[in-house]
């Protein structure tokens, strides 16, 4: 047990034995990042011996950065001694509720936001596609209870060092070539002003590639015509407004190679400093490469902002729990991106799994570990002495765009139990039987605490219930197959495959069961 003084900023206990202080120097040691060539006020250099640790850096962001890193180091115990020279990665480093469904509480929002902060995200962009405002209602003002709630989220970015940015989508059924149209764009754009926002996206993604007003047609002839206007005009109402205001787009076609006819026009037609979003090669993309961005910046004279549809499970994907670390992201791509925002799911604390992957790659994409990351992410979200426990089920939760395969523990359990089926080794096959369900049964036990990410994984461990019950039976066919037995493994089997949570799929457990039964 480690004595200390309960931190409530960083919900953490520092041990008393150190001595930490923070000597503020705003210098070329602590401003300039060698790596990235880039002078920044992220950098910190951490200085740590038996019972000392000292942090240097040019200001409040950067020891906020430092203290984040420290506490993470003692949740592993006694943090290593030396010296370490920390900076980041990509410039952008983010999230953004960008799904279709349900949108965040407040609560959630914050809990979140303050999670990715301590884990050094710096960038929060606010586009939930079922917000009305957002989107369906977009020339409407927001009433004032969510101005208010909306406020509340801006000095909370603020006050966790992230920049906040708000979206408008008014593609469904803007008329561009209507001024009054545009009027509208503007008013709405300065109520978000009056609450302090200074960085705004326009969003032009899942909208008919075709113009459908005649105006329009008249006017632009094509739709990248009306979307380069747009966006121009746009971005110069915003700098009048106030220079130091920023702007991303989504364009219509955000996939591909970035030289596609669309997007090459659009990116050299608007000016250089917006920024553009991008999924890569597919809409979720299983990877994102270097090479893709070196020819997204020469088709477009941009560097891709990525926005990256992972951990996202909306529409056709919402059967599947996206709880993976981050893979596949070339470890240089920061030379060529602006940087990643990555798309969360509905289930706000199931994201903040994936998404502390994500962090971890942002900051350190050259020594990221994705494993490692992955347990460090599910300890900040369960409690580090939850996380074994807890891994026989989340073996289940891991396919999508980045990978097809589920279950890699459970399958390799299997594999070694069809080596002692083909040995004929009954005993042998039902001890690994045994300690699988061991396993899974420790899991079931954990997942009925009261932890709020089990409330929003019910779907799934509903089904990993009927599993573990069903292989708890199974176990049973070592002591011979009955037909009462047969008949219940039977009904869990059907109880089991009816259930379209997606969890082990690639499984024939009648025919598994019949060669066991084979076997008595
Ligand atoms: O990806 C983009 C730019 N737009 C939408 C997202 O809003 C949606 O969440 C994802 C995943 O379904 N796909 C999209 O096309």
């Amino acid at each position: 047990m480690i004595k200390g003084f309960q931190s409530e900023k960083f919900n953490c206990l520092f041990p008393t034995e150190y001595n930490i202080f923070i000597e503020k120097s705003d210098t070329e040691e602590t401003r300039r990042c060698e790596k990235t060539h880039r002078v920044t006020d992220e950098k910190y250099i951490l200085e740590i011996s038996a019972d000392e640790i000292k942090i240097l850096c040019s200001g409040k962001k950067s020891a906020f950065y430092a203290l984040c890193d420290i506490k993470e180091r003692f949740a592993n115990g006694k943090p290593q001694t030396g010296r370490f020279v920390c900076s980041p990665s990509f410039r952008i480093r983010g999230y953004i509720e960008g799904f279709y469904g349900e949108p965040w509480t407040f609560e959630k929002r914050l809990s979140v936001m303050k999670l990715m902060a301590e884990n050094r995200m710096n960038t929060v962009y606010y586009a939930p596609k079922d917000d009305d405002y957002h989107r369906d209602l977009w020339r409407e003002k927001y009433p004032p209870d969510a101005l208010e709630k909306l406020a509340g989220l801006v000095e909370f970015a603020g006050k966790n060092y992230m920049d906040f940015h708000w979206c408008i989508a008014p593609g469904l059924s803007i008329k561009y070539s209507d001024e009054n149209e545009f009027s509208l764009l503007v008013e709405k754009t300065k109520q978000l002003c009056s609450i302090g926002i200074r960085n705004f996206g326009l969003l032009l993604d899942d909208i008919s590639s075709e113009l459908v007003f005649e105006e329009d047609k008249e006017k632009y002839s094509e739709t990248v015509n009306a979307h380069i206007d747009l966006i121009e005009r746009y971005y110069a109402a915003l700098k009048e407004i106030d220079a130091g205001i920023s702007l991303t787009v989504c364009p219509t076609l955000y996939h591909g190679s970035g030289t596609e006819y669309y997007i090459s026009k659009l990116g050299k037609d608007i000016s250089p400093e917006i920024n553009i979003f991008w999924t890569g090669r597919d809409i979720c993309s299983r990877e994102l490469t270097s090479f893709e961005a070196l020819k997204f910046i020469e088709g477009t004279n941009h560097k891709p902002l990525y926005w990256d549809n992972y951990p996202v499970n909306d529409c056709a994907m919402f059967n599947e729990m996206h709880l993976s670390p981050i893979i596949n992201r070339d470890p240089d791509l920061w030379k060529y991106s602006a940087g990643i925002i990555s798309n969360c799911m509905e289930y706000a604390e199931c994201s903040k799994i994936p998404l502390i992957t994500f962090a971890d790659y942002l900051w350190d994409s050259e020594n990221y570990n994705y494993d490692s990351s992955w347990k460090k992410a599910i300890g900040q979200v369960i409690g580090r002495e939850n996380v074994e426990s807890f891994m026989p089920f989340a073996d289940h939760l891991r396919t999508s765009c980045l990978k097809d395969e589920n279950s890699a523990e459970f399958f390799a359990a299997v594999g070694r139990m069809e080596t002692e089926f083909r040995n004929g080794n009954k005993s042998g096959l039902y001890s690994i039987m045994r300690t699988l369900s061991e396993k899974m049964n420790i899991s079931r036990e954990l997942l009925k605490k009261d932890i709020p990410l089990f409330a929003e994984l019910s779907k799934w461990i509903k089904k990993f219930n009927i599993a573990c019950e069903l292989i708890n039976k199974v176990i049973q066919l070592e002591n011979g197959a009955d037909e009462k037995l047969l008949a219940e493994i039977d009904s869990l089997a059907g109880e089991y495959e009816s259930n379209p949570a997606r969890l082990t799929e690639d499984i024939n457990i009648r025919a598994e069961v019949r060669k066991l039964a084979k076997l008595n």
